[in-house]
């Protein structure tokens, strides 16, 4: 089945020229881009993005590193893309992150307790309509 989900290039791939890296890889995989834009996160934003972390010891720090750049929405479309990107992205932690992944060749963990692992993509079509209703309301 077709479906949706949204990826995020976050502060640290952004910063480090990766987000046409990021871009190619969907493309290259076969996804169709369906949006793709440039945004400053908010902390409201955030705290809706990342509902579930709020509280935790990590969140604080994590909504800095989220606001400390711009961030690339995508919105990619696809047969099972949600699950295939969350394949290409690797696992959270890029120090152990496959090799061949986004995270296991471009990102390694440095600044605890913060992980700076480039993307983020939705991980259910829950999440993914949440998530794209999050950041692009509109679609
Ligand atoms: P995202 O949501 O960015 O695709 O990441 P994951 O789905 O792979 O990981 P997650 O939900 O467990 O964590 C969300 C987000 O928080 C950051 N994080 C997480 C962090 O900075 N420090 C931490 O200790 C943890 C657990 C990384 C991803």
């Amino acid at each position: 089945m077709t479906e949706r989900t949204l990826i995020l290039v976050k502060p640290d791939g952004v910063a480090r020229g990766l987000s046409g890296e990021v871009l190619r890889r969907v493309e290259a995989k076969g996804y169709t881009l369906v949006a793709v834009e440039l945004r400053r996160a908010t902390p409201e934003l955030l705290a809706d993005h990342y509902a579930e972390h709020v509280g935790k010891p990590f969140y604080d720090p994590l909504v800095e590193f989220m606001l400390s750049g711009p961030v690339l929405a995508v919105v990619a479309e696809g047969e099972r893309v949600i699950e295939g990107f969350r394949v290409m992205a690797g696992t959270t932690d890029p120090t152990t992150a496959a090799p061949g992944s986004i995270r296991g060749d471009l990102a390694r963990t440095w600044d605890l307790p913060v992980i700076h692992n480039i993307v983020h993509g939705s991980d259910s079509p829950e999440s993914a309509e949440r998530e794209i209703g999050i950041w692009f309301p509109g679609i």
